[in-house]
């Protein structure tokens, strides 16, 4: 499935929108905005206008199509955060000589008519819009070696990239962010607060009962293990660089020649580890289901793709990876797949109040793929160990 609207499709135009959409082009007429991609916090459109039109910073020349984003203030409470960072991001970027050895590019953000880097509605809601890579497009899921190769070099190159960006440079614009045990903890108070499945708000049939017992019978058997990472990071085992924060497969773009060519969704870069990255990849990109699958008890992980997707990430990282670096990807693998069923988990307990939804037991049943992701994960260890180390 690809990032691009299906170009048939027959949207109108919504008018509040437009209105949005016309603060960032200063001549030119806003022809046709159409949903982007499936973010699960900000509200995402392309938004075509007419002709060298679109606002434009210096490195965005005459731009035809571009992004708009509904920064989601639930989540990101301090938006110019978020912006900033990307701006910082770019800045540095535009100055590093190594994108050059092939096609890469960062989205950058676009100025209002006003010179703003932002726009704020007369409801209060966050606009901001960034330009738009043409001839790339994402994938949903990972299609073959060569693609998840690609996949594991993308994630490289923009790790090297930014490996010379002050940490200090960027802020944090999601405390706690990636923090497993910070996810536990919430967990335990959102459970606290909810009891057992009983007093949950939703109905739920026996099915779905005993669904909601396998997940909170699977987190208690692994908590003491999920501080992993974190304990690492303390002891000094692991050391904080700048990282994405949401790598997933379809935040990797590729040309149409199938090679990366820029990572998108930018909001959570910060200091973090590594390994949340790697993580994420992995977790996304080896699950040929896909996470949003319904059927969920059929979820594998894919170790031959993992292998691709290593072996491209580390045909260009194994530049700047350490040996204790390599000693925590397993766990990194497992740990990320884990967190996300934790925490779509958590969120399903308490009413759904942060990913978006489209019906009441849509958590539940992502936390269900990822925690099935997680058990493949750990079916395979031995697999995945050998293949890590047959690339130190
Ligand atoms: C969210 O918005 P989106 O879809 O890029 C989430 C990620 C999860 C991802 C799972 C800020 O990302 O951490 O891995 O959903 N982003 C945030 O699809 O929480
Ligand atoms: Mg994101």
């Amino acid at each position: 499935m690809s990032l691009l609207p299906d170009p048939s499709a027959n949207f109108e135009l919504d008018p509040d929108l437009a209105k949005i959409a016309a603060k960032f082009v200063r001549k030119g007429v806003v022809q046709t905005i159409v949903p982007l991609g499936n973010g699960n916090i900000n509200s995402t459109f392309l938004v075509t206008a007419t002709a060298e039109t679109a606002a434009k910073t210096d490195a965005e020349a005459d731009a035809k199509r571009f992004v708009l984003q509904r920064i989601n203030t639930q989540v990101f409470r301090q938006p110019e955060r978020v912006i900033q960072n990307m701006r910082v991001l770019s800045d540095h970027l535009r100055d590093c000589p190594s994108q050059h050895l092939r096609r890469w590019e960062t989205p950058q953000i676009l100025l209002t008519n006003q010179n703003q880097s932002y726009w704020i509605d007369e409801a209060g809601e966050y606009w901001r819009a960034i330009s738009f890579i043409e001839h790339a497009h994402v994938l949903e899921t990972v299609e073959n070696a060569a693609h998840a190769q690609e996949i594991g070099y993308g994630l490289a190159m923009f790790h090297s990239l930014i490996s010379t960006l002050p940490a200090d440079k960027l802020t944090d614009t999601l405390e706690g962010f990636h923090i497993t045990p910070t996810y536990l903890a919430e967990y335990e108070r959102v459970r606290a607060r909810v009891g057992q499945t009983r007093s949950h708000p939703s109905k739920l049939s026996n099915e779905q009962t005993e669904q909601v017992l396998y997940c909170l019978t699977f987190v208690e058997d692994r908590k003491a293990w999920a501080h992993v990472l974190e304990r690492a990071k303390a002891a000094g085992h692991l050391k904080l660089r700048p990282i994405h924060g949401d790598p997933k497969v379809n935040n990797i773009m590729l040309a149409d020649n199938g090679q990366a060519v820029s990572l998108i969704d930018l909001d959570t870069i910060k200091p973090g580890l590594v390994h949340y990255d790697i993580g994420d990849c992995l977790r996304s990109g080896c699950n040929p289901l896909g996470e949003e699958t319904e059927d969920w008890q059929n979820v594998v992980f894919d170790t031959a793709l993992a292998e691709a997707m290593l072996k491209g990430y580390l045909s260009l990282a194994k530049d700047f990876l350490t040996e204790q670096d390599y000693d925590y990807l397993y766990d990194a693998i497992r740990l990320i797949a884990f967190e996300l069923g934790l925490r779509f988990l958590t969120d399903y307990l308490a009413g759904n109040v942060y990913f978006k939804v489209t019906h009441p037991t849509h958590n539940l049943t992502r936390a269900l793929v990822q925690l099935k992701l997680t058990e493949s994960i750990e079916q395979q260890a031995d697999t995945l160990k050998k293949i890590i180390q047959s690339l130190r």
